[in-house]
């Protein structure tokens, strides 16, 4: 949690320190206070989508005007409330074939955490009747990394992720926009990254067109997650042994390797079938099987089809090593 005054003087500084209590007793990992004004930004995230690093996310196009414009995603909204939840588990053996990004080894985190911003944005208006709140968590249009920037909680490193200095990246980044008033943090002004450049060298893809540029369209994450239909040849090498998402960026950063901690979050807790599952069993799962094993988890985004397709590949590029 960020450094809070042990005595507010004002009734907005002494709620925001309650509110942050609550946060840390929903089981957020860091919370701070982000501002709405325009994104900096913005014409960095233009030309991202004029480059065409956006793929066929092409909400992100249609987004895009609101994520510039952080106040016009709620009219009224004075801040955002902004937290990160730790979800790394340990170190993994990087040789592992069939490899899941450690986010996608537990419930779907749009579940877990849409539920705990609820009860946050519950604090809120207990705090201020009458507030308005929204929650979002990855879905909606909201520049998530820059405003836990603004809200002081880390940096956004080379490998375009959000670092807390204390936490490291490994974390999920869920706001609540209110129209009430709290105290703003300072923003996190530093660059922690210095003469570092790990990601960029570790990427198996080489998806970094430069520091804190990405080109979506050659990430794995986006391969294996976001993109539709069959790879091409191409593709399909280029997911290696990932099946689902890929943490090489963040497993070489200095800031996780040595400071990241596993979560003791018992509902983030890794579950079998997620974090190591068979491929061949995976590929002959019927719909309602895959229902069933994997309905909760993230692995409803690509559906049964694209985790066929991601473990055909993981195969032949297997067979092929
Ligand atoms: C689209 C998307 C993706 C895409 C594109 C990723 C990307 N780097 O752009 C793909 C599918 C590849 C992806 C992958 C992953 N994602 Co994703 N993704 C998103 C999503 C929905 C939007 C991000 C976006 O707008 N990207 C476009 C770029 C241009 O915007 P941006 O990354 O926010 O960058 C801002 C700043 O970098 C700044 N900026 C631009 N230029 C410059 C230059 C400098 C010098 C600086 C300082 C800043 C700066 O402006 C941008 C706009 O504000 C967010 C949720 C959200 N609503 O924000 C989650 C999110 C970013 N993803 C997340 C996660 C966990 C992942 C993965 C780790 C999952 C995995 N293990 O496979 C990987 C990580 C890959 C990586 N290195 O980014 C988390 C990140 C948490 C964190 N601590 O940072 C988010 C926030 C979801 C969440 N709520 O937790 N993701
Ligand atoms: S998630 Fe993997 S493929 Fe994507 S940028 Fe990071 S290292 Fe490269
Ligand atoms: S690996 Fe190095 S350059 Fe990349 S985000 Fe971490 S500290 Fe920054």
């Amino acid at each position: 949690m960020n450094d809070v005054e042990e005595r507010p003087r004002d009734e907005t500084s002494r709620n925001t320190l309650k509110l942050k209590r609550r946060a840390t007793a929903i089981g957020f990992d860091a919370v701070g206070i982000a501002t709405l004004e325009p994104d900096a930004h913005a014409a960095d995230f233009d030309q991202w989508l004029a480059a065409g690093y956006a793929g066929t996310m092409t909400y992100l196009h249609r987004q895009a005007a609101k994520r510039k414009q952080p106040r016009h995603i709620m009219p009224d909204a004075a801040v955002a409330v902004v937290t990160l939840t730790n979800y790394w588990h340990g170190p993994v053996d990087p040789g592992a074939d069939g490899r899941v990004a450690q986010y996608a080894w537990s419930t779907d985190y749009h579940r877990v955490l849409s539920a705990r911003l609820e009860r946050l944005a519950d604090a809120v208006k207990e705090l201020a009747p009458g507030a308005r709140t929204r929650c979002y968590v990855d879905t909606g249009p909201v520049p998530e990394r820059e405003l836990a920037r603004r809200a002081g909680l880390g940096w956004i490193g080379k490998n375009t992720m959000l670092i807390d200095p204390v936490i490291g990246s490994f974390t999920f980044i869920g706001t609540v926009l209110t129209d009430a008033a709290f105290t703003p943090d300072l923003p996190f002004a530093a660059d922690r990254c210095g003469t570092c450049r790990a990601c960029l060298d570790a990427c198996p893809t080489d998806a970094f067109v430069a520091p804190h540029i990405l080109d979506a369209r050659r990430c794995i994450s986006y391969l294996t997650i976001e993109s539709r239909g069959p790879f091409t040849s191409q593709q399909q090498e280029q997911v290696g042994e990932w099946l689902f998402g890929c943490d090489v960026c963040q497993d070489v950063c200095p800031w996780n390797v040595r400071f990241a901690g596993p979560t003791p979050d018992p509902v983030l807790a890794p579950r079998a079938p997620l974090a190591g599952p068979d491929l061949d069993q995976l590929q002959k799962l019927d719909a309602a099987e895959f229902e069933a094993r994997y309905g909760d988890t993230p692995f409803e985004r690509p559906g049964l089809v694209g985790m066929r397709r991601n473990a055909a590949a993981v195969r032949a590029n297997r067979g092929a090593k």
